[in-house]
């Protein structure tokens, strides 16, 4: 049985003046620092949007989610909602203890009753939620590299909503959207998800679900977290709020989620249709690849295209909403409009945009004709992303001790000065431990947090227009992705592995280290006494045994030129 959207959801705050005691008692409890995915998860929690969950799932919610995409007691739940948390934190816990849950600024949002501490089995996880224990799936990366050992889980007590300065007259908790709809007389509504800047076809496509099941058109957009390298959702809504004018007067309406993605493919649409099922909706649209992650490390799709679709349909009755399942719209030039790829006759001109080439033409300055988009999203999009050539950029150089890579990365920054344009940063490994890294050592800990300050640098000076050239050993395929990532979502990241062989660094010796690491007096030493995990993706390999330093900083900058991140 589902609620009808007519009907309040049950939330889990407390009355304000309750909120305000428990507020100052919460002072004085452990506290736990949420991340910023554990407090879109709280958020959801609390307001109603993951109901029936009433906190972080216990040990046997969890097992039975991850095993049967059901709770303990057979309710459909399909995403395992768990508090990871480190082992040192959770060795201070002891069950039935109350802890206080924090905001990234130190703000109580809730507080929460601990009744199981567990240690998962994180490769079980991925493999039954995401389908493989592949780190080429974001949540399974997130899973192994950012998600803490320990899960703690037990009921919440909601004090207060996460604060959003942004877009805030779009956002609504599930009960305010219902009571939207109770005020409208919306009783069929049709959502509509997405993470990416809607274009005209969307809008079409939107269009003909809401008339096809007869209803009312909620555009429901996801802002908390998306697909690492997604556009920010700043630029997103600027977006939206230029397409929402397209639609018939008072049929449609927008609403910001602030929910995690786990871009969980199958699991994930059913998940999505609860959610929407909470927040009143009746309908909810599911296209090809529903929240899709991408290749996995053997190159191919983690799920079939209509996996979701599939599933979805099975679980329907259960989640409450009726699938609209997503038309491939194009455009037919003939009869300048978009139609379903499906109902097209032979003979007629079809044309289409994909994500990729879209993005090749913000890239490179390109048009992006009016059949395929507003003319509106087009200029936002290019005041977020502009050419290629004109976007702040990062190269990461890795490679062992003395392989070359400060000498190549110096030579490269005077390249790069010579050609002028951007401003060049050096973040040469020995430099950066004589200022930002000055206290670490080459503990496995000590080197990802070296990697992750400079990771965090480089990030920054690409999303202000700048250049940024690292040259660490960065030993950790992990870390070197994690960087990836947090570049990337700024600007272009171009790895390149000095692929020096350790006999020949070992032959030059140039600071004479490894003749102290292999005499023992240097411990943890990289290539001797300390791992380095060669890459395996990156977008440049120089070999400095066959070339001189000129010519691999040469290699780098027709890279460059052939990424289309520097032109003459
Ligand atoms: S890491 O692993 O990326 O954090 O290392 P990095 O910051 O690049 O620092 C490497 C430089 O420190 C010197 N050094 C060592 N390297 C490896 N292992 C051990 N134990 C070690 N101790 C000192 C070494 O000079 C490295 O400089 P490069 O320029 O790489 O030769």
């Amino acid at each position: 049985m589902f609620l009808s959207n007519l009907t309040p959801i049950p939330e889990l705050y407390v009355s304000y003046d309750s909120a305000q005691k428990l507020k100052h008692e919460a002072g004085n409890l452990t506290s736990w620092d949420l991340s910023p995915r554990q407090v879109c998860d709280l958020e959801l929690l609390m307001n109603g949007g993951f109901n029936p969950l009433k906190g972080f799932l216990t040990e046997a919610d969890y097992n039975s989610v991850v095993d049967n995409m059901r709770l303990a007691d057979g309710t459909l739940w399909p995403m395992p909602i768990t508090l990871d948390v480190s082992e040192a934190f959770a060795d201070g816990i002891e069950p039935g203890q109350d802890i206080a849950l924090r905001d990234q600024e130190g703000v109580i949002l809730a507080t929460m009753t601990v009744t199981d501490r567990w240690q998962p089995d994180k490769s079980r996880e991925a493999a039954q939620v995401f389908g493989a224990d592949d780190s080429a799936h974001p949540a399974v990366n997130y899973l192994h590299s950012q998600a803490g050992k320990v899960y703690l889980g037990g009921p919440i007590t909601g004090i207060q909503q996460p604060v959003h300065y942004d877009f805030k007259a779009r956002r609504d908790t599930p009960n305010e959207l219902r009571a939207m709809f109770r005020k409208l007389g919306w009783r069929r509504v049709v959502a509509f998800q997405t993470r990416n800047p809607l274009h005209r076809a969307h809008q079409e496509l939107t269009f003909r679900a809401a008339k096809e099941a007869q209803a009312n058109l909620l555009i429901h957009p996801v802002v908390g977290m998306t697909k690492p390298g997604d556009v920010d959702h700043f630029t997103r809504v600027r977006c939206y709020e230029a397409v929402i004018d397209k639609y018939p007067g008072s049929t449609t309406s927008m609403s910001l989620l602030n929910l995690a993605m786990r871009m969980a493919g199958p699991r994930e649409a059913v998940w999505h249709g609860l959610i929407r099922a909470n927040h009143g909706c009746t309908h909810f649209i599911v296209g090809r690849d529903h929240a899709g992650p991408g290749k996995n490390s053997a190159g191919e799709d983690f799920y079939g295209p209509y996996d979701a679709q599939e599933m979805f349909r099975r679980y329907q009755d259960e989640i409450g909403v009726e699938m609209v399942d997503f038309k491939h719209m194009v455009y037919v030039q003939e009869r300048a409009q978009y139609e379903p790829a499906d109902e097209i006759e032979e003979g007629v001109t079809v044309l289409n945009i994909s994500g990729t080439e879209l993005r090749r033409r913000l890239r490179e300055g390109l048009e992006i004709p009016e059949w395929f988009s507003f003319p509106e999203v087009v200029t936002e999009l290019r005041r977020t992303s502009p050419a290629r050539a004109k976007q702040g950029f990062t190269v990461f150089f890795t490679g062992l001790s003395g392989s070359g890579k400060s000498t190549i990365a110096n030579a490269l920054m005077v390249k790069l000065m010579e050609m002028g344009g951007r401003p060049v940063t050096l973040l040469d490994g020995d430099v950066v431990r004589k200022h930002l890294s000055a206290e670490l050592g080459f503990s496995k800990e000590h080197r990802d947090l070296n990697i992750k300050r400079i990771g965090y640098v480089a990030s920054e000076i690409t999303k202000n227009g700048g250049i940024a050239i690292c040259a660490p050993i960065a030993p950790y395929t992990a870390t070197r992705r994690s960087v990836r990532e947090m570049v990337e979502s700024y600007g272009a990241f171009v790895e390149v592995h000095v692929a020096t062989s350790l006999e020949e660094c070992e032959r030059r010796d140039r600071k004479g280290l490894y003749k102290l690491a292999r005499e023992g007096k240097i411990k943890e030493f990289t290539g001797i006494s300390d791992p380095y995990e060669e890459p395996t993706q990156a977008e440049l390999v120089v070999d400095t045994e066959g070339a001189d330093v000129d010519n691999c900083a040469h290699q780098v900058v027709l890279k460059l030129e052939q990424l289309g991140l520097i032109a003459y």
